[in-house]
């Protein structure tokens, strides 16, 4: 049987509706998964325990006060549901030793949530040559990053080109996690977390590339195995 995987739900603050970027559950579903969008709800329980594992997606900013910074005057786009919502999930399923993938905001969220520090705006507090934001189409690669164990042993290569949609990263990395890729300008890219069964994290976005490019795909395939390991 395929492993349920709980993917939080992105939120759309204008319309007041949960949204979802179809790459996240394709991404899944092509790698043998059966994705299911979680609710926002603080009764997770059953929802940890449904599934084998759990994709935190991209989205908007973490809150600031998660790490004990003010917000950046005009540059923080929070969300409160999300913040909440990720929160108690990653909780339950750190304890669980469910797997977990998380993307762009999801290893924002992590890091923050584990005790690291977030940069608020990359061109405001870490300018360099490359935009982190990056451009359409959101498939192809803007920048390398270096890579280390355990993603390069995965993806059996130093040098990756990625995908960059993103205008915060990971500053201070959070005790417990460990740093798997950086970028050309130093910008952490990519942290795992040894003392978990399966917790990855990456910054650029394979739900964008999964299609065109093998070593995207390769990241939900090995979630995806993870999960099934399960019992
Ligand atoms: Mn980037």
């Amino acid at each position: 049987m395929k492993p349920v995987i709980g993917v939080l739900p992105l939120w759309d603050e204008k319309k007041e509706s949960v949204w979802m970027l179809p790459g996240y559950t394709e991404g899944i579903d092509a790698a043998g998964g059966l994705p299911i969008i979680l609710p926002f709800t603080s009764d997770v329980e059953y929802l940890v325990e449904i599934c084998r594992g759990f994709l935190f997606t991209g989205g908007q900013d973490v809150s600031p006060t998660l790490y004990g910074e003010e917000p950046l005057e005009g540059f923080c786009d929070r969300c409160e549901k999300r913040d909440a919502l990720d929160g108690v999930i990653l909780k339950a399923a750190m304890e669980a030793d469910k797997p977990i993938l998380g993307i762009c905001r999801g290893i924002q969220f992590i890091n923050a949530y584990l005790g690291g520090t977030l940069y608020q705006d990359l061109p405001t507090q870490h300018p360099s040559e490359i935009n982190h934001r990056g451009h359409a189409p959101y498939r192809e690669p803007v920048h390398d990053v270096n890579l280390t164990s355990p993603l390069r042993e995965c993806l059996n290569a130093e040098v990756l080109p990625v995908n960059s949609y993103h205008h915060q990263a990971v500053k201070t990395v959070a005790p417990g996690l460990e740093v798997m890729a950086v970028s050309t300008d130093g910008i952490v890219e990519a942290v795992y977390r040894p003392e978990s069964r399966f917790l990855w994290a990456v910054q650029w976005h394979p739900e964008f590339s999964y299609k065109t490019d093998v070593n995207s795909m390769k990241i939900f395939e090995t979630f995806i195995k993870a999960c099934k390991e399960r019992e």
